[in-house]
């Protein structure tokens, strides 16, 4: 079974997030673009792999990933040489889970409630991820130690959080700009030769 990984792409979407995590690993790929104009995502055998018709998915000896976050946790762990996640019975692999989590459960359901001006709701407490104002202050916390969100060792976790604070920046998402510790993280983050090496296509 070839080890190569068929990676379903299109540059102007999330998938650019798995781009990045790919040449972090060094993993074998090879790119099948998919083009949304010709709703190329929408096809019988797009959906076959990918039920929701959605970007990224990958395919990896025979296993289908999707989701963002899962297929970056997937590729620390399948490419285990890249030292991206923290060993399961390393303490830090909690604190590398929660950030995953939290990208995927808090962060990017909060970002979208903004940007897509949606009212907060008035009994956050009911709400997973709180309110936009509390998923910023957690991640500032976090950052806080820094230059990582493990601290000195950047993750897998730090490719995601940080595609998506380079995502929501980029968008002029509130409360971010200027703020030294998101500037410095995501410059830090996006001086990465992988990360230059998945955006020079976009
Ligand atoms: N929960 C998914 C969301 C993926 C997603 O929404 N991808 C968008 C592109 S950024 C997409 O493929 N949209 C095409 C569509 O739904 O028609 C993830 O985290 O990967």
């Amino acid at each position: 079974m070839t080890d190569e990984i068929a990676f379903y792409h299109n540059p102007r979407s999330r998938s650019q997030m798995a781009h990045w995590m790919l040449e972090e690993v060094g993993a074998p790929y090879r790119i099948v673009p998919v083009d949304f104009t010709r709703n190329e995502h929408k096809a019988p055998a797009f959906l076959a792999l990918n039920p929701m018709g959605k970007l990224p998915t990958i395919v990896h000896r025979g296993t289908v990933v999707t989701e963002t976050a899962a297929i970056i946790a997937y590729l620390a762990d399948a490419f285990p040489k890249a030292g991206l996640a923290p060993a399961p019975d390393d303490p830090s692999r909690g604190t590398y889970y929660r950030w995953l989590f939290f990208g995927a459960g808090c962060f990017e359901p909060a970002l979208l409630d903004k940007m897509m001006k949606r009212p907060e709701v008035e009994r956050k407490s009911a709400v997973g991820w709180g309110s936009y104002d509390d998923v910023i202050a957690a991640l500032k916390a976090a950052l806080a130690g820094g230059p990582y969100l493990l601290g000195e060792r950047f993750t897998a976790a730090d490719v995601y959080i940080g595609s998506e604070l380079r995502f929501a920046m980029m968008f002029g998402a509130p409360d971010l700009e200027g703020e030294r510790i998101f500037d410095d993280y995501v410059a830090r983050l996006s001086a990465r030769p992988a990360c230059q090496r998945a955006n020079a296509e976009a």
